[in-house]
């Protein structure tokens, strides 16, 4: 077996380390590292600033957890903005509805697209889809814009570290808000609730100045850092841990289901004691 092993530092005292058969490609693009490497646990991973983005064998949680949760409790997703998200996973699962009919995505770094298409076509598969926008730029700039209004909007960042920083700000949000219809809802994908504690209360706090209803869920991805996983959605009406009535599950779905949405949003009482 190969003797190969790449690290990745998440904290000053914790520090992930894979074995790996390949190193696939590596550039610094304008914006950050990027690198793919073939690993022996998880299949190919894409990695930014050193930090694991995607996996073949496991992005399939994150995917469907960050998109069908927003698009299926609002009863009308015709319109959807993507913020970051390059590598199409996203995209991917939210083109699965029907009811979509088009959806802005918003990346800043090309190269992130472009790997994407080459190294990861399962994944980057709905990046031709008729519906799609796709806007290489910056979206703090982007939101400050005259956009949408959109149903669904999901922020799909990397962590607040690097291009992804001013993503995890109150500024950001309210324009967000602004870019939303009248009852739409934004979910936000809000790190680790143990290893960076901070940025998840710092989400759930921001979007409590800007939406009146505020709702965490989880979701338990292996290979992000210890494996418990938050997302916060900012709504404006509507409960984003009830499908709505009128809507259908897409299938088939690998992790996503009735009760796993549900289920989501049952927290632990250490979380529920960080959102007081
Ligand atoms: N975006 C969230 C990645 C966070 C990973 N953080 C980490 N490993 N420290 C993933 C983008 C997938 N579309």
């Amino acid at each position: 077996m190969s003797n190969y092993w790449i690290y990745e530092t998440h904290t000053p005292g914790y520090e992930v380390r894979w074995r790996i058969t390949d190193i696939l490609h590596q550039e610094t693009t304008p914006f950050q590292k990027l690198e793919v490497v073939e690993t022996v646990e998880f299949g190919r991973a894409l990695i930014l600033d050193g930090a694991l983005q995607i996996s073949e064998k496991d992005e399939f949680i994150y995917h469907e957890m960050i998109a069908h949760v927003p698009m299926l409790s609002h009863p009308h997703p015709n319109r959807v903005l993507i913020v970051g998200g390059g590598d199409g996973g996203t995209l991917r699962e939210v083109a699965r509805h029907p009811e979509l009919q088009l959806v802005d995505m918003v990346e800043i770094d090309e190269r992130v697209v472009e790997a994407s298409k080459r190294f990861f076509p399962q994944v980057a598969s709905a990046l031709n889809d008729p519906r799609l926008n796709l806007y290489i730029a910056d979206g703090i700039e982007f939101a400050r814009g005259n956009h949408g209004p959109y149903d669904v909007i999901i922020v799909d960042s990397s962590d607040p570290v690097g291009p992804a920083e001013p993503l995890f700000t109150v500024d950001f949000y309210r324009n967000l808000y602004n870019l939303l219809d009248e009852d739409g809802m934004v979910v936000v994908q809000s790190e680790s609730p143990l290893f960076f504690a901070d940025s998840f209360k710092n989400v759930y706090s921001f979007l409590n100045q800007v939406f009146p209803l505020v709702q965490v869920y989880m979701a338990f991805i292996p290979t992000y850092v210890s494996g418990p996983w938050t997302f916060t959605v900012g709504s404006k009406k509507y409960r984003a841990d009830e499908i709505a009535e009128n809507r259908s599950i897409p299938s088939p779905m690998k992790y996503y289901n009735r009760s796993i949405h549900k289920a989501a949003f049952a927290l632990p009482e250490f979380i529920l004691q960080m959102l007081e």
